[in-house]
């Protein structure tokens, strides 16, 4: 396989930019003023849809008296008003930035109508200069999953599509990827939905698991001793009740922060292990390694946040105020096939974090103000 991939084309919604929870918002809005309230459960419904069919979702699950066509130019200047709100998903700027310095073609391909698109990649700079072609649903007869959107991006770049590399979030994505004859990494939006996306040729967690050298590409070369420097992110909150099984199963006890207080935050991270500091208001500041996420090991059912302190405390300080700088990356949560593996795994994370943080990139940020007074900023700002 490897040496085949020429050309890149990426998807948009949902692969490059988070771009359901700003429509998430946009519904909330749009229902309340209907008189309905917005159900966060169900937004996962609209993931991977084309805005037809979501809309479709919404007017059914929600018992609004509208036509789909009705309620979608009712949204559409509301979409449009935020669409610079829209963030980046994970590893997206550095996947772009990657490609683009090591001069791999990279197309965009989306069932977004194509002014939509150059709409929303002009509000991240160098986005739009990264790409040799844009391929929008309005430009091809029939959008994603037929293969039309692709082969029309491999055709504008002179690319066979046996030598192109798709990245796609949603099933329809994927489809139309392998119909178009082409390589296919799924990201799914959707988490658990793994055994979904067969038909890929891989399925990762984030753009942060592309691993180019395995498709004959340039690989990235960021990585500082195991770890990979991520923009930082800040959470803090009083320590609660887990699930009373890291010291008695693991023996490694996490301090879990209630996930609720920052369901957007989290919502934007990936699923997997990460590390930085954790500052206790009345102890000090540690060393940190978390997982975030579902714990395939254990089938949770709700996404949490997980930090292990590397230090031995005598005692446990339920209650009190935990604030994390989250700073570097370390691996995609991963299924163990017994816990021995599990926890032999955690404890080489937490060697790596525990050396990584030495490094000056990460070092410095032991002295963020948001460790010793989070309350002073928002708690996804910059805290340094
Ligand atoms: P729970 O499921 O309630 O989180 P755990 O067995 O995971 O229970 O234990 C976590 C608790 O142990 C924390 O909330 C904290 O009070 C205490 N604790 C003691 N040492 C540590 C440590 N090094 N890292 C995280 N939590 C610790
Ligand atoms: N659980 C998993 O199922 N898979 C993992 O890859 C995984 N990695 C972890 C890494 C670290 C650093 C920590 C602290 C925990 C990890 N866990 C993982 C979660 C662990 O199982 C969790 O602490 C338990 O669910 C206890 O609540
Ligand atoms: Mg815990």
């Amino acid at each position: 396989m490897s040496q085949l991939i020429s050309h890149v084309i990426l998807d948009l919604d949902g692969t490059l930019l988070n771009t359901g929870s700003i429509v998430s918002k946009v519904v909330k809005t749009f229902l309340a003023k209907n008189g309905k309230t917005w159900d966060s459960k169900k937004a996962h419904k609209l993931v991977g849809k084309t805005p037809y069919e979501a809309a479709a979702v919404v007017l059914e699950d929600y018992g609004l008296p509208y036509s789909t066509a009705e309620f979608l130019s009712m949204i559409a200047p509301m979409l449009s008003e935020q669409w610079c709100n829209i963030k980046p998903l994970p590893g997206a700027n550095r996947l772009i930035k990657h490609l683009r310095s090591n001069g791999v073609p990279t197309a965009l391909a989306s069932n977004s109508p194509r002014s939509n698109i150059v709409a929303k990649i002009s509000c991240h700079q160098g986005w739009k200069e990264s790409f040799s072609a844009i391929v929008g649903g309005d430009e091809v007869e029939k959008g994603k999953p037929s293969p039309d959107i692709f082969l029309e991006a491999a055709k504008r770049m002179n690319a066979t599509p046996s030598n192109c590399l798709v990245i796609e979030d949603s099933l329809p994505g994927v489809a139309a990827g392998k119909a178009a004859g082409m390589h296919v990494i799924a990201v799914p939006s959707v988490p658990k939905k793994t055994a979904e996306f067969s038909s890929a040729d891989e399925v990762i967690d984030s753009l942060l698991d592309v691993r180019p050298e395995k498709w004959g590409l340039p690989p990235f070369n960021d990585w500082i001793e195991d770890t990979l420097p991520i923009e930082p992110w800040f959470i803090s909150g009083p320590v609660i009740k887990g699930f009373g099984r890291g010291s008695k199963v693991l023996g490694i006890p996490t301090a879990n922060l209630p996930a609720e207080n920052f369901a957007d935050v989290v919502s934007e991270h990936t699923s997997g292990v990460y590390f930085g500091w954790a500052g206790l208001s009345t102890r000090g500041i540690y060393k940190m390694v978390m997982s975030i996420g579902w714990n395939p090991y254990f089938d949770n059912t709700e996404k949490t946040v997980e930090p292990w302190l590397l230090h031995n405390f005598d005692e446990d300080f339920y209650g009190e105020e935990l604030r994390l700088a989250i700073v570097g990356y370390i691996r995609p949560e991963a299924n163990f096939p017994s816990l021995e593996s599990l926890i032999e795994r955690i404890h080489v994370d937490g060697k790596i974090a525990e050396k990584a943080l030495d490094l000056p990139i990460y070092a410095r940020y032991k002295d963020s103000q948001y460790l010793r007074n989070p309350l002073q900023q928002g708690s996804a700002s910059d805290g340094s």
